[in-house]
């Protein structure tokens, strides 16, 4: 599944620090603002993130997908790190699909491409095949490295349907996410970790695990155990531990991290995470 130059001690640790579902209010320490947002990123590059999966905000601290706001978040981030730039075309719940495929306009290294609609809490995160396809499509005209996101089993499955009918990505790569733990979605628990992994096709070169919740560290222990990779951050929780509140994203990073190295992986490059994913050269 690995025929990379990258080889497999190299741990991809992605930090998704901010989310769409948390608010300022409930949580003040959560970076919404670009320059909250440079420097957790900055931190978590320190700590060993070689990827950010980025949602970003306006000036009231809500969700937002506007183009502007976008295109300058990606110039920050590239100026001040090197992380590969990743951004959300998942947004809100509550964010149109025509505002979210405009994401592609701001000409991000990757995206995060969700292969199917899901339950989320109370509402519902919308996924139709006609999005999906078309996302994916545009994501190969505009050279952007898609993140295929699974909430469930069954995105596995329409994974396999979107490579038969439009072929590979951008970059030849196929990378993929597991988002586990989300209710109305797969729990987060090792068998259905085990189950996802058996069901991804031949073509997938890397994916990585996050739990949301207190599913966190089952799911970084079982993906670790499964030699895949970390996606971590204050998008998927809030505390270290029962009553602990996640301060910093750096915080989980560092965790990731260390787990990484009790099961004798060490944090990928910046560099090799461009070469397992298949990005274009950084500029
Ligand atoms: N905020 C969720 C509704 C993604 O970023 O692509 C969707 C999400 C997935 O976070
Ligand atoms: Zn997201």
């Amino acid at each position: 599944m690995n025929d990379t130059a990258v080889p497999p001690e190299a741990l991809l640790v992605t930090v998704a620090p901010t989310g769409a579902e948390t608010t300022k209010a409930d949580c003040p320490q959560l970076p919404t603002t670009l320059d909250e947002l440079v420097t957790a990123a900055q931190e978590c590059e320190a700590a060993g993130a070689a990827m950010v999966h980025v949602h970003i905000r306006d000036d009231e601290h809500r969700p937002s997908l506007d183009g502007r706001r976008l295109a300058e978040t990606v110039a920050a981030l590239r100026e001040g790190t090197d992380l590969v730039v990743q951004l959300s075309t998942g947004g809100s719940v509550h964010d149109p699909l025509e505002q979210r495929l405009k994401v592609l306009d701001a000409a991000p290294d990757s995206c995060s491409l969700t292969m199917g609609t899901t339950n989320f809490g109370d509402d519902v995160f919308s996924n139709p095949w006609p999005f999906v396809a078309e996302l994916y499509q545009l994501s190969q005209e505009r050279e952007v490295v898609p993140e295929f996101e699974l909430f469930d089993l069954g995105h596995v499955a329409a994974l396999r349907r979107l490579l038969d009918r439009h072929g590979l990505p951008y970059g030849g790569r196929v990378h993929c996410d597991f988002v586990m733990g989300v209710p109305g979605g797969m729990p987060g628990t090792t068998d259905a970790l085990v189950a996802g992994v058996a069901a991804l096709p031949p073509e997938v070169t890397s994916w990585s695990a996050t739990g949301i919740g207190r599913t966190t560290l089952p799911v970084g222990l079982a993906a670790l155990s499964k030699g895949g990779h970390l996606r971590v951050g204050m998008e998927d929780v809030l505390t270290l531990s029962r009553g602990v509140p996640v301060e910093r994203n750096a915080q989980l990073v560092e965790r990731a991290v260390a787990m990484g190295e009790l099961a004798q992986r060490r944090p990928m490059t910046t560099a090799e995470a461009r070469t397992l994913l298949g990005v274009r050269p950084a500029a």
